[in-house]
């Protein structure tokens, strides 16, 4: 029986995902998303143009393969079906290639306002939530409460969504939030009645299925593992398990057939919202890594703040999802440094850590080795031994302090500029 590998993010989101998946994916039968949902923006580039997916898995861009929506998926209609027509507009099939799982939660339009709600009631403590209501839809799926696309296929849909929405309403009340759903809520109807043209199956069965048959299947995450409600920087993160075990939940896989995980991390480390970021760079440094990786939310447009990679946080990530490969994004980015920082402990109190705490405060301090820069241009390399040898050692120094190979390095957004080891 074959094994699902896994492609998940190791910081906070955004390492480049999207590039990679469409490097990946050909080797795959079937793609499967297992959690968030349209928080998430994987941009992918090619034949100059570009795309943003967001609930929707990576593998449409390639002829013939399944992509499956799994049960940990929240999924907003009115988004899925913009992404769904956008794609449709340009040549791609959907209907055919995209099944939905039975057991995925249902974002409605209420939703979204209680997103908007808790955030406005938190002040400044907000999390800086992309606004798509993904926390509390995942609180109705554990409080059992929630609407799953499954009940789209049952007589007493409309009765399941009043009762929601009353729900709703009386917390929104009691929040004294505003707000007039009205045009929302028809858009959602009639965008309901198009999620119900695709396949609506059971995952698990499906999945497990495709494993029995000796299908390839590739494990798609969405944000990153220091997003993970259990793991991550603790409140500032999203709502579901971004971590490997994710797949087993998100899935109906059983950890046993877990196969390769594949970790995706950026040169450098950036954040969007709110939430500790040891490594974060306020100067001139900071501005430059943000201008040249063109570091803005693919969703929201919002500016991610930017800093050095932190080894004590991808060490974390590498331990926790069981990384067997690392793939490194983005190191182009800083082809003019003179010097390259990276942070392999913390000082806490004037002890010295190599583990990521419970709580990252002001007074964490980031203890950092510096590299001298390798100052040309990475992106007409083409294979390892083309790298210059300053590259190389900031290479070969991450191997060495998270025991995991690299083996994948991107240079440049290009498909071609992807070398593999
Ligand atoms: P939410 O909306 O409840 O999941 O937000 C909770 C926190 O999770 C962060 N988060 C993200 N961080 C990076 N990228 C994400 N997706 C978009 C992208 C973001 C965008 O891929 O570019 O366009 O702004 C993503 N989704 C959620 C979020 O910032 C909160 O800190
Ligand atoms: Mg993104």
């Amino acid at each position: 029986m074959k094994k699902v590998d896994v492609i998940l993010g190791l910081q906070w989101g955004d390492e480049g995902k999207g590039k990679v998946v469409d490097v990946l994916t050909p080797r795959y039968e079937v793609v499967a998303r297992f959690q968030g949902g349209p928080n998430a923006g994987h941009t992918l580039e090619f034949g100059g143009e570009k795309y943003v997916l967001r609930s929707i898995p990576s593998g449409i861009f390639q002829g013939g393969k399944t992509n499956v929506i799994g049960n940990g998926v929240v999924i907003d209609a009115i988004l899925f079906r913009e992404e769904a027509e956008a794609l449709a507009a340009s040549g791609h099939d959907l209907t055919r290639q995209l099944a939905i799982s039975k057991k995925a939660h249902l974002i409605l339009p209420t939703h979204r306002m209680l997103d908007a709600a808790y955030e406005a009631a938190k002040g400044s403590a907000r999390i800086g939530t992309t606004g798509k209501g993904i926390g509390p839809t995942y609180t109705d799926k554990v409080s059992r409460n929630g609407m799953r696309v499954g009940d789209l296929l049952s007589p007493d849909f409309r009765e399941i969504y009043a009762k929601a929405k009353a729900r709703h309403e009386r917390i929104l009340r009691d929040l004294d939030y505003r707000y007039d759903i009205a045009e929302l809520e028809a858009r959602w109807f009639e965008a309901v009645e198009y999620l119900r043209r695709f396949r609506i199956i059971d995952s698990e069965y499906f999945i497990n299925g495709c494993l029995a048959q000796e299908k390839s299947v590739l494990a798609e995450g969405a944000q990153g593992t220091l997003l993970d409600v259990d793991f991550g920087s603790y409140p500032f993160v999203t709502s579901s398990n971004t971590v490997t075990a994710g797949v087993c939940t998100g899935l109906g896989v059983a950890p046993n057939r877990i196969g390769e995980v594949y970790g995706i991390f950026k040169a450098y480390c950036t954040r969007v919202g709110s939430g500790p970021f040891p490594t974060e760079l306020f100067d001139e440094t900071g501005e430059r890594l943000c201008r040249l990786g063109h570091e803005f939310g693919a969703v929201t447009g919002r500016k991610r703040r930017c800093g050095w990679l932190d080894l004590v946080a991808l060490r974390y990530a590498i331990m926790v999802d069981g990384v067997t490969q690392l793939i490194m994004m983005k190191s182009d980015v800083m082809n003019d440094f003179e010097t390259i920082r990276v942070a392999t402990a913390y000082e806490i109190d004037g002890r010295c850590t190599t583990e990521f705490p419970y709580t990252i405060s002001e007074g964490v301090k980031p203890i950092y080795t510096d590299f001298e820069g390798w100052r040309c241009d990475l992106r007409a390399c083409r294979r390892y031994e083309d790298f210059p040898e300053a590259f190389r050692r900031y290479v070969e120094f991450i191997e060495r302090e998270t025991g995991v190979p690299v083996k994948i390095i991107s240079v440049g957004p290009d498909r071609g500029e992807t070398i593999e080891r």
